[in-house]
């Protein structure tokens, strides 16, 4: 058994079962049994399905966010908002469930010509802590939209609100065959996932290192990965931003869900122009954050997920300083009185005049540090955003349409924001370039990832 602890406190929340490689085998054995069923039902049948979930996960969300945030220690408001996230995700699949039908030709040559649109068969997944009933939907919507069954495997320290989760859909009239949880370790679970010789997709989301050593083993198989490995996003701060808008986006964009996401802000890039009354803001908003136990009112910003997290993330704040890259305005220490020494928190930690090349600047740092540098030229800023091998988000505060579009076309990366950063439609598609990963979520490229074109070609 693995128990589960809030990392606010480290009580105990729960325990899951810790999968073997037979539990692993007897998933997809039991998933290709139920995949000609559920490839069989009438797309609107499985429309149906995934509608009433949505529903059914709505009407429960005050007991599953209170799940989410004793597991993985987040704000109770962002646990309602990620359950809402998750239980939309479904509804999109669920609108656009058997649309993507296929295409026609006919030439005198060939005759008909028809691309036939099937699934792929059983699809696997491993996901992460930081975003788990999120990231389930952008998985297990798409792959059950298409007609193809599941294997995923949750976080082994923040499982059991998507074990929850999946209980919705079956109360909704999904066979339990048809999406199956294996719970566990990576190096156990995750690894007989990735080397399963059955399994015909997998999509990953977490760091780069454990993404490489997964696409390695899954290689000989020749399933389809979708990587999603994290990111370093850049915001730019252009003069004629607008101050109040672009400092309160650095601060939601980098301390909600306590600096943990994929594409939260990792970099600011602010013109030398506007750099000091800018930083000034952004410390001011930052030190009204209220941090604590994510279950009390009015609590902005939780724990760091786990006390080992927060070490990395300590690592590289002191490393920074010791090098001489850059210096600490606010925060850069681990609470040690009151109810906060009883968890892994970590204050909002404001650092200016970084360098580029600093470790906070250049490894994806995953807790609430928000490292600040000037810059002279818009073409400046867009090459220091471009210096690292991550390449997920990055937005541009500026209302000059010359700028946007400058940035918008040279930006290295899968998503570009203007006067905004962290927000993700389930309508659009999401992922990285460069070490941030291969292949993209949402919208009904996800949707195509998981169908198989086939040709037929009829001579009349
Ligand atoms: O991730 P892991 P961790 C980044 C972030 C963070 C770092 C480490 O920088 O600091 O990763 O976090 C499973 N074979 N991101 O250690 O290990 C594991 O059980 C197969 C960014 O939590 O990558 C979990 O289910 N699977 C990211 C999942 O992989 C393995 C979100 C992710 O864990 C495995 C999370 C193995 N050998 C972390 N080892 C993002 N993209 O947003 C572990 N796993």
């Amino acid at each position: 058994m693995l128990e589960v602890h809030n990392p606010a406190d480290g009580s105990l929340v729960g325990h899951v079962h810790a999968g073997t490689e037979d539990d692993v085998n007897d998933a997809v054995r039991t998933s290709w049994e139920a995949f000609s069923l559920w490839s069989d039902t009438d797309p609107l049948d499985r429309s149906r399905i995934l509608f009433s979930a949505a529903r059914l996960v709505r009407e429960d969300k005050k007991e599953l966010s209170l799940l989410l945030t004793r597991e993985q220690g987040k704000p109770l408001r962002e646990s309602v908002n990620e359950i809402a996230g998750f239980a939309r995700v479904l509804e999109y699949y669920a609108s656009i469930t058997g649309t993507l039908q296929g295409d026609y030709g006919y030439s005198k040559n060939y005759g008909h010509m028809m691309v036939m649109r099937q699934p792929l068969g059983v699809c696997a997944a491993i996901i992460p802590w930081n975003m788990p009933a999120l990231i389930m939907g952008w998985k297990t919507g798409p792959v059950l939209a298409a007609g193809n069954t599941m294997v995923l495997k949750p976080s082994a320290t923040a499982p059991l609100t998507c074990i929850a989760l999946a209980e919705h859909l079956y109360r909704t009239g999904l066979p339990k065959q048809v999406l199956q949880l294996v719970t566990g370790s990576g190096r156990v679970v995750g690894q007989a996932l990735a080397r399963h010789n059955n399994i015909r997709s997998l999509s990953f989301t977490g760091a780069v290192s454990t993404g490489t050593g997964v696409a390695e083993i899954a290689a000989p198989t020749l399933k389809k990965l979708i990587l999603e490995l994290g990111g370093s996003d850049a915001m730019i701060v252009c003069k004629d931003a607008d101050p109040y808008a672009a400092a309160k986006g650095a601060v939601s964009g980098r301390f909600f869900n306590c600096g943990q996401t994929c594409t939260s802000i990792k970099r600011v890039f602010v013109d030398s122009t506007v750099y000091e009354p800018f930083v000034q803001k952004v410390r001011e908003l930052a030190e009204t954050l209220s941090i604590g136990n994510g279950l009390s009112d009015g609590v902005d910003m939780g724990p760091v997920h786990t006390s080992g997290q927060r070490k990395d993330v300590h690592f590289l704040v002191q490393e920074t300083v010791n090098n001489d890259q850059g210096k600490v305005l606010s925060g850069g220490y681990i609470p040690d009185t009151g109810s906060l020494k009883e968890g892994s928190f970590y204050p909002p930690t404001i650092m200016t005049g970084v360098d580029p090349d600093a470790p906070v600047m250049r490894e994806e740092v995953f807790g609430p540090v928000l490292p600040v540098s000037a810059f002279d030229t818009v073409a400046d800023a867009i090459d220091m955003a471009n210096a690292t091998r991550f390449g997920l988000g990055a937005s541009i505060w500026t209302h000059d349409m010359r700028t946007i579009s400058q940035a918008t076309s040279e930006l290295d990366a899968g998503i570009v924001w203007v006067n905004q950063h962290l927000r993700i439609p389930p309508e659009v598609p999401f992922g990285g370039v460069k070490s941030s990963g291969l292949g993209r979520e949402n919208g009904r490229y996800a949707l195509l990832q998981y169908l198989e074109e086939k040709t037929i070609l009829i001579n009349p």
